[in-house]
């Protein structure tokens, strides 16, 4: 495969290359990195977009001075690589006022700081071109229940949502908002877990239809959940807005390893759905630099995020051009399943009076049917090794 360009939609967050490193066990094994040096390695390596939250840009309590000079930086840094920002978003979780959480703290006022947090780097979000806008909660939640009323929780987390898209509305922002679910880390347990919980709570949503989902590989992987079908039916419902691209290895804690670096299997069914099943949105990496990396090792690691995609992709494809595939598809009767049960026009009643339908269907010559999943599943696996 060649080098990125534009057309294939490379994201990175400004906290991705720019994590320093510091862990719960151990101080930062890297230097700071100025966001304008970011935009310039990142260009230099094919991406096309990139992210921030608010205080990745503006150090938290900066004043006005400060944070003209930091936007106008970036601004320029943006124009002189062409880099976009596809996606903005903001941090409510490192500064000790949202230990508790942002939107459904049990403070009000912390809330009320929230809300106007969020919506001071929306209106920069807007400014730059943004049209995402991501929430990930990742202090909505508690270590232990005693402490969270969850019905109240959730009926706070939907008026701080409503609240954000109704002001999007007001201020007539090309924007639409996405949610980030996570099971835990930091908290114990954070509210909205899953893809599945975050679909469920948008569905309440006043303005729902400007609210979708923006899930992270490895999120849903520490949940012990297959990706891929989460990502199937965020697709189904119309709702994925953002994707954050990692890798993790199965249930533990939140490892950010680079795409493809972890379950890789999956990993290539995901390039297979993201570039057939419609989605056309930005490919953003949300991963972590090794904490043994210097920075030579940073910006390797981006480029094998954009790497490791690239040639899912391009296996991707072979696979679906297969002729041996599209017959192992049909030996799995894959492409029946698109077909309606009911035929066109068919009522209950008509699916009553079919004979074939049940009193003469043979249930046990059906039974031994096999489906020819090993052959095809192989088949798959030959095309990631690159031995089809
Ligand atoms: C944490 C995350 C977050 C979110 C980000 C919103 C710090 O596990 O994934 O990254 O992605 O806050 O985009
Ligand atoms: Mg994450
Ligand atoms: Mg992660
Ligand atoms: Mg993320």
């Amino acid at each position: 495969v060649g080098t990125p360009v534009a057309e294939d939609k490379f994201s990175f967050g400004l906290w991705t290359v720019g994590w320093r490193a510091n862990d719960p066990f151990g101080e930062a094994t890297r230097p700071e990195l100025d966001a304008v040096e970011a935009v310039h390695r990142l260009a230099e390596l094919g991406a096309w977009g990139v992210t921030f939250h608010d205080d990745d840009l503006i150090p938290f309590g900066s004043d006005e001075g400060e944070r003209d000079k930091r936007i106008q930086r970036f601004r320029t840094a943006l124009d002189e690589t062409g880099l976009v920002v596809p996606m903005a978003t903001t941090n409510l979780f490192t500064h000790p006022v949202f230990k508790d959480g942002g939107l459904t703290n049990n403070d009000r006022d912390i809330r009320r700081f929230a809300l106007r947090k969020v919506m001071r780097n929306m209106d920069l979000a807007a400014e730059l071109g943004a049209t995402t806008y991501v929430l990930w909660g990742g202090r909505e939640g508690s270590e232990t229940d005693a402490a969270k009323d969850v019905r109240a929780a959730m009926d706070r987390y939907r008026e701080g949502i409503d609240t954000l898209a109704q002001y999007v509305l007001d201020q007539g922002y090309d924007l639409r908002l996405a949610l980030e679910p996570k099971p835990n880390e930091p908290r114990g347990d954070i509210l909205l877990p899953t893809i599945g919980h975050a679909l469920a709570f948008i569905s309440t949503l006043e303005h729902h239809e400007l609210v979708g989902v923006n899930p992270e590989v490895g999120h849903e992987q520490m949940a012990g959940l297959n990706f891929v079908h989460g990502i199937g039916q965020a697709l189904w419902q119309g709702k994925l807005f953002h994707i954050d691209l990692n890798g993790q290895h199965g249930p533990r804690y939140d490892q950010d390893l680079v795409f493809g670096h972890g379950d890789v299997l999956s990993a290539f069914f995901l390039v297979d759905l993201l570039e057939h099943g419609g989605y056309d949105g930005p490919r953003h990496f949300d991963y972590k630099p090794p904490r043994t990396e210097d920075m030579e090792g940073v910006w390797a690691s981006a480029a094998a995020c954009m790497r490791s995609y690239l040639l899912l992709r391009e296996r991707a494809k072979a696979f679906r051009a297969d002729p041996r595939v599209i017959e192992a598809l049909d030996a799995s009767r894959v492409p029946e399943l698109s077909k309606p049960t009911l035929g066109e026009g068919e009522s209950p009643a008509d699916l009553l009076a079919d004979r074939t339908a049940f009193e003469d269907f043979d249930a046990e010559a059906a039974g031994r049917r096999g489906y020819a999943y090993a052959q095809l599943s192989q088949l798959a696996f030959d095309h990631l090794v690159g031995a089809a």
